[in-house]
């Protein structure tokens, strides 16, 4: 229902994004609503000297029209400032050899190798440019406007650092304090394992490694019923694992309890069904996350994703040079010492987008009129059920 593509490179010009299956009539502009994301995105403690250069904004350029959308595909455009320090590397144009900044020893972790071999590149730049997390920037500009489409209906969203480098800094979830996130350097609510967490980082620095961490995105006020238990690809939790797995460095998924769930009795791992008076159908627990059988339930939407340490150490590891096949140091790229704040950004973005696409393709509509009618219409059947 909501198709995502983008294309552009890490140094390149820009990073171009196209969103397809937006409803028409959705109050959009990039200051309010998109750009405010692109600067979370850029934050968080441990970032490299990149995010000094880059000030990310999105131009609207398609399918916006006196700040509401038409029902025609949104494009946008984000400009990477850095560009300019290299037009000569990045040139389209047909140029000579040899290339300019060219990488020929691989980074373990990194697509740089596999990447090589499959697409016939010696110099690994043609890989890491694309495969390089800035493309992450054009998944959260399609990802808030998926946010938006959601704030719309109703459906609110979180997203935070719950441990990184194997500290928890989970704090509880608190939706009356989402301001707290933005104010904390790690985007977590504990600000105690935060300042540790912060020591742990500066120690990285020193030593030229990088560090990893768990990151949650919660969803909250649902309507039961998006999803589907029928067949395989149309589970929602499926959908979910697979957009949250394909952001860079993200090795694992839950939903809900999952990896924990596994140890315990099924007695302490289902939610119980109530119902009373106030409350049509509802859980005192939300161990399954807001899924069952691969449908919302109407509890709390909770994914949660690992990330491993960025593949670019300052101290590298062994590799082999792709050209002369002799043993290298790892290339050394600036980067990041953890960008797994940022990474709470991103994954949220993408459960945003599925999210908004499985709502869209239970309720239909071209209009958000439409949508907010059919979305009304079906929480208050859900509710007498
Ligand atoms: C990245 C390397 C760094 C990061 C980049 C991801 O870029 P550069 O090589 O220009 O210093 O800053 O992330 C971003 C640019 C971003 O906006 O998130 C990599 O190799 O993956």
């Amino acid at each position: 229902m909501l198709r995502y593509l983008s294309a552009g490179e890490s140094h390149g010009p820009c990073l171009s994004v196209i969103l397809e299956g937006l409803p028409a009539g959705l109050a959009l502009t990039a200051e309010a609503d998109i750009d405010p994301w692109l600067r979370r995105r850029q934050g968080g403690y441990g970032r490299g000297r990149r995010q000094l250069i880059e000030s990310d904004h999105a131009d609207l350029l398609g399918g916006v029209r006196a700040g509401l959308t038409t029902g025609a595909p949104l494009a946008l455009r984000i400009a990477n400032r850095d560009w300019e320090n290299w037009r000569e590397v990045m040139d389209p144009a047909p140029g000579g050899e040899p290339r300019k900044r060219a990488v020929t020893e691989p980074r373990p972790g990194h697509a740089d190798l596999a990447g090589g071999i499959k697409y016939g590149h010696k110099d690994l730049r043609d890989v890491l440019e694309r495969a390089s997390a800035r493309e992450t920037a054009s998944r959260v500009g399609a990802g808030s406007v998926a946010l938006k489409l959601l704030a719309e209906l109703g459906i609110d969203a979180s997203a935070r650092v719950v441990s990184l480098a194997g500290i928890a800094c989970d704090g509880g979830m608190d939706w009356s304090r989402l301001a707290a996130l933005d104010e904390s350097p790690l985007r977590c609510f504990d600000r105690k394992a935060e300042e540790r967490i912060i020591d742990r980082i500066d120690q990285a620095k020193e030593t030229g490694d990088t560090l990893g961490g768990v990151v949650e995105t919660r969803f909250r006020n649902v309507p039961p019923g998006l999803g589907s238990h029928v067949q395989w690809d149309r589970k929602l939790d499926g959908r979910l694992a697979q957009t949250v797995m394909s952001v860079p460095a993200i090795k694992a998924v839950e939903i809900g309890d999952g990896w924990q769930a596994s140890a315990l009795p099924g007695s302490q791992v289902h939610d119980a069904i109530f119902r009373d008076d106030q409350r049509p159908y509802y859980r005192d627990s939300n161990r399954s996350g807001g899924l069952e059988g691969g449908i919302t339930t109407g509890e709390e939407l909770v994914v949660r994703a690992a990330m491993k340490p960025i593949a670019t150490l300052m101290r590298p590891l062994p590799t082999v040079d792709v050209v002369s096949h002799q043993t290298a140091d790892a290339s050394r790229e600036r980067s990041d010492h953890t960008a797994v704040p940022a990474a709470s950004i991103v994954v949220l973005a993408m459960s945003a987008l599925t999210l908004a696409d499985a709502l869209l393709e239970k309720l239909g509509g071209d209009t958000m009129r439409e949508l907010r009618e059919r979305l009304e219409a079906h929480r208050a059947y859900a509710a007498g059920f």
